[in-house]
């Protein structure tokens, strides 16, 4: 009997999992639940229908163990991202929008071709804006993924409210399997405190408005602290050569004074206190070495991650010419 039963349990753990995931039986679903409602002021009824029909998406949870920041290296990293069409179509993303840019570099100090180049990679300039449903990934992040299930619990929070007061039906929303919507790929929490009717029309619209898009990314740089006419990074000298830090630290931490003390120079001079952090990068031809100011900080404010604040900003290089 109980060789049977161990049996039947790698038989099922062997098989594929299985998409209905009876998230309204289970207790944790139900104290979530609770919480709208007493928040909230959410419908009990409702919440359990919508609750009822979520799917638990393995591929979300494969997808959410390897992101590309964490598994590749700068040399793998950057050809993705600094494809020659992502450079021709951010031109004319920029050439089609260039008034709603200018009009939010000016308002912001952001500069056009960084917020162009982040909705470049996000989501090629609004091509691939995701086809999971928002709602089905949250549930399945915020109770069936232990290591991050209090964050994404919290995004399912904000994504109900949104959807809420976006006015736009719950099981219609699509977005990345992390729960990023619309071209610049916001989370709800995100679109909730940082989206701007740029346009005027009354509605941030993160899907199909340009306008809003680009007021929207332009804000969240704002509100993160970027600094208008700062630069993002500068290519760096060291002594002592090391190989590609797994985990760079993004936030400046070390005065370029000290620096040049521990023999990472630049070309550029700065200010003795301008703050800066070491990235060190694998690149085609070697290690790179780079010093990361406040304004490359504020890029990892929209993704944690030293080789996607980079990308960033060498496609905005490459928007430029
Ligand atoms: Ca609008």
């Amino acid at each position: 009997m109980r060789k049977l039963l161990l049996m039947l349990v790698t038989l099922g753990l062997l098989l594929p999992l299985s998409a209905q995931a009876n998230y309204v039986q289970r207790k944790d679903v139900q104290a979530f639940i609770d919480k709208m409602v007493k928040d909230h002021d959410f419908d009990r009824a409702v919440l359990n229908q919508w609750v009822a029909k979520a799917k638990r998406l393995d591929g979300v949870l494969e997808a959410i163990a390897k992101p590309a920041e964490k598994t590749l290296t700068w040399k793998q990293y950057r050809p993705i991202f600094l494809k020659q069409k992502r450079i021709d179509q951010g031109k004319e993303f920029i050439q089609k929008n260039r008034a709603l840019l200018e009009r939010a570099e000016k308002e912001t100090g952001v500069p056009k071709n960084i917020i162009a180049a982040i909705i470049g990679v996000e989501t090629y300039y609004g091509r691939h804006k995701g086809k999971t449903s928002v709602f089905d990934s949250l549930m399945t992040l915020g109770f069936d993924y232990p290591p991050r299930s209090k964050f994404f619990r919290s995004e399912l929070e904000h994504f109900l409210l949104l959807a809420r007061e976006v006015d736009i039906e719950v099981s219609s929303i699509k977005g990345s399997y992390a729960g990023a919507m619309g071209m610049p790929q916001f989370i709800s929490s995100s679109y909730r405190a940082y989206a701007v009717d740029f346009d005027g029309d009354g509605k941030r619209d993160l899907w199909d408005s340009n306008a809003d898009v680009i007021g929207s990314v332009a804000n969240y740089f704002k509100k993160h602290g970027w600094q208008r006419g700062g630069d993002v990074v500068q290519s760096a000298r060291v002594k002592q050569s090391t190989k590609e830090a797994t985990r760079t630290k993004l936030k400046p931490h070390t005065s370029i004074a000290d620096f040049r003390h521990q023999g990472v120079l630049t070309n550029k001079a700065y200010a003795d206190d301008v703050m800066a952090t070491l990235v060190t990068l694998e690149g085609v031809d070697g290690i790179e070495h780079w010093l990361g100011l406040k304004n490359f900080y504020v890029i990892t404010r929209y993704n944690h991650s030293a080789l996607y604040a980079m990308a960033v900003y060498q496609l905005s290089l490459e928007l430029e010419k």
